[in-house]
């Protein structure tokens, strides 16, 4: 049985993967702009990849007999300025994701429903993994610099990335 609260969390947090996909999404039309088509496609696939996200809570809060409430999303913030700021940024922004995740596994074990925390589990591991791939492109972007030749090279490298649909197992 998931509590008002829970239930109310979980919502907010289908609001934040959808903000997290539009985030995304004007992050890459920033690099289709510069013509980085490479990091245009590497935002693209992340924030499909956020949308799965929110759709897989959407599905949980359905299927434990729960009213999805669907809020506004916010307006992303457009402030780019060079590709390691916009990388800086996702990390930033990961951080304070897995600090919401956080909070949704610290309610459901206040509330003692162990089904919900058992569910964010899945999340937990994701936000290891996307803090990991925001890092690992701000190393190789410090490393090698922001010069034609190396963005060059990353480019091709981020043009590789290919959607594959989050399914939670
Ligand atoms: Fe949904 O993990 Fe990023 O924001």
């Amino acid at each position: 049985m998931i509590s008002d609260k829970v239930k109310n969390i979980l919502n907010e947090q289908i609001n934040k993967e959808f903000y997290s996909a539009y985030l995304y999404l004007a992050m890459s039309a920033y690099f289709d702009d510069m013509g980085l088509y490479g990091f245009a496609n590497w935002t693209k696939v992340q924030a499909r990849e956020e949308v799965d996200h929110g759709m897989i809570i959407f599905d949980y809060i359905v299927d434990r007999d729960k009213t999805v409430e669907l809020k506004q999303i916010d307006v992303p913030d457009t402030d780019f300025k060079s590709p390691l700021q916009v990388f800086e940024k996702i990390l930033e922004h990961e951080r304070y994701v897995t600090s919401l995740i956080d909070s949704i596994a610290n309610l459901s074990m206040d509330e003692c429903d162990l089904a919900t925390r058992n569910f964010i589990n899945w999340y937990l591991k994701e936000q290891v993994e996307e803090e990991k791939n925001a890092s690992d492109i701000i190393t190789k972007l410090k490393l090698f610099g922001e010069e034609k030749a190396s963005l060059y090279l990353l480019n091709e490298e981020l043009a590789k990335r290919k959607y594959h649909k989050h399914e939670y197992s």
